[in-house]
């Protein structure tokens, strides 16, 4: 596989372009060569010029390269113009993400929404596709793109698919909804793990609830939903007077321009964190790409409403940063951007690692708190429970 970046003059051009390898690797494809271009615009014909064009379809003769994938989202036009112009297969990096959830999507609800997404995407072009989306689709036919006749048959399938899997999502999304009720009723403090993927969310949940969720060095190595009980010290076999436990949950990680099809799909999975009463914003404090990452989680954060849920930073992998770089204190408070870039807003921030332990006693006394101040204002909305003090006492 090929890959292309063109830059357009973004300033994280080449950390996007190793991103992508990365999801190319993490999807099992082996990128072989990359060839980049600056551009000012897109060309509306072949997204790159006629002349980078031929100097790829000779780079992918001389790699060895099977198939060319765009970092950026090609129109249906261009993908088909450059399959046809290379004379290979031209993917960008929407369906290279929307594959990497179809290999790792285990949950029903996960398996639909994936597909529901893939089908979206594949209604807008109807060209060949990687093998599995061919079979779907009922063999789209071969390259050059099926004919007219051909094409009006997907769509109508198409069309039908994705009303059927909307039926079956609706479906199993009811009875998440009563799940999410009885957990209300229970009134469970509820805390999401949320951030970049790949920043240690898993890990970090396995640190700190003793569970053996899967993490790896893979992009996407979660994307079905965990909740287990958090024990922090007092808190634990719930808090007798308010009845209200601790639990954490681990969820699908962002990236940068989530593909939107798999916002929508996934909406129901991203709901659970943005209905959390604290979100801990797991960040990979040892990669350089933070800052950017941080701010591409906010946006996503935003998007999905979940922009006014309490949220703490964790900086994760300490043990992996440089010992100059090293935070003076493990707890502190910070500046960020506010999402929308109109002004700042204040977080606090706790330097962990969930590999080594170390700062990890300093999160749970931070969780305890939020748990305990909830746990008061719970107390005192809902008349249950004396007065604060007593609520404090138990803790
Ligand atoms: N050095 C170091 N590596 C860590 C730490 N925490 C996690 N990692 C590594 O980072 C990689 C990603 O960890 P995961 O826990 O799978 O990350 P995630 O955020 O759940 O990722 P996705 O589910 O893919 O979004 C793995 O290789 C972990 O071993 C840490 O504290 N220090
Ligand atoms: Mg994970």
């Amino acid at each position: 596989m090929l890959l292309v970046g063109v830059d357009f003059g973004e300033p994280h051009f080449d950390a996007q372009l190793h991103e992508l390898g990365l999801l190319a690797l993490t999807a099992g494809m082996a990128p072989v060569a990359r060839v980049t271009c600056k551009r000012r615009a897109p060309d509306a014909a072949l997204f790159v010029g006629s002349g980078k064009a031929q100097e790829i379809k000779a780079l992918a003769l001389e790699s060895g390269a099977t198939e060319v994938l765009f970092d950026q989202s090609l129109s249906p036009a261009q993908q088909r113009n450059l399959e046809r112009s290379l004379d290979l297969p031209v993917n960008d990096r929407t369906l290279l993400i929307l594959e990497i959830f179809a290999q790792r999507a285990r949950s029903h609800e996960g398996k639909l929404q994936v597909e529901l997404a893939r089908l979206q995407y594949l209604s807008t072009r109807l060209v060949r596709r990687w093998s599995h989306l061919e079979r779907q689709t009922g063999g789209a036919g071969v390259r050059g793109g099926p004919g007219e006749k051909q094409i009006e048959l997907d769509k109508r399938m198409i069309g039908e698919a994705i009303k059927r899997t909307k039926d079956r999502l609706g479906k199993v999304k009811r009875q998440r909804q009563t799940q999410r009720r009885q957990r209300q009723r229970n009134d469970a403090f509820t805390i999401s793990l949320v951030g970049y993927t790949n920043a240690g969310k898993s890990t970090l949940f396995n640190a700190l609830v003793k569970a053996r969720a899967y993490a790896a060095d893979q992009l996407f190595a979660t994307l079905d939903t965990t909740t287990r009980q958090l024990y922090l010290g007092s808190v634990d076999d719930q808090d007798v007077a308010s009845g209200r436990s601790v639990s954490l949950s681990d969820t699908v990680g962002f990236i940068r321009d989530l593909p939107h099809g798999l916002i929508d799909a996934f909406e129901a999975t991203l709901q659970e964190a943005a209905d959390a009463d604290l979100l801990l914003h797991v960040v990979d404090g040892a990669n350089p790409e933070y800052p950017e990452q941080v701010a591409q989680v906010l946006k996503v954060l935003a998007e999905i409403g979940a922009e006014s849920v309490p949220q703490v930073l964790v900086f994760n992998k300490l043990d992996a940063v440089e010992l100059q770089r090293r935070p003076l204190s493990l707890a502190d408070v910070t500046e960020l951007p506010s999402a929308d870039g109109s002004g700042t807003q204040t977080m606090e921030r706790v330097f962990v690692s969930a590999r080594t332990g170390e700062g990890l006693p300093e999160l749970r006394q931070l969780l305890l708190r939020h748990a305990r101040a909830s746990i008061r204002t719970h107390a005192t909305h809902t008349g249950q429970g004396q007065s604060p003090v007593s609520a404090d006492a138990i803790l």
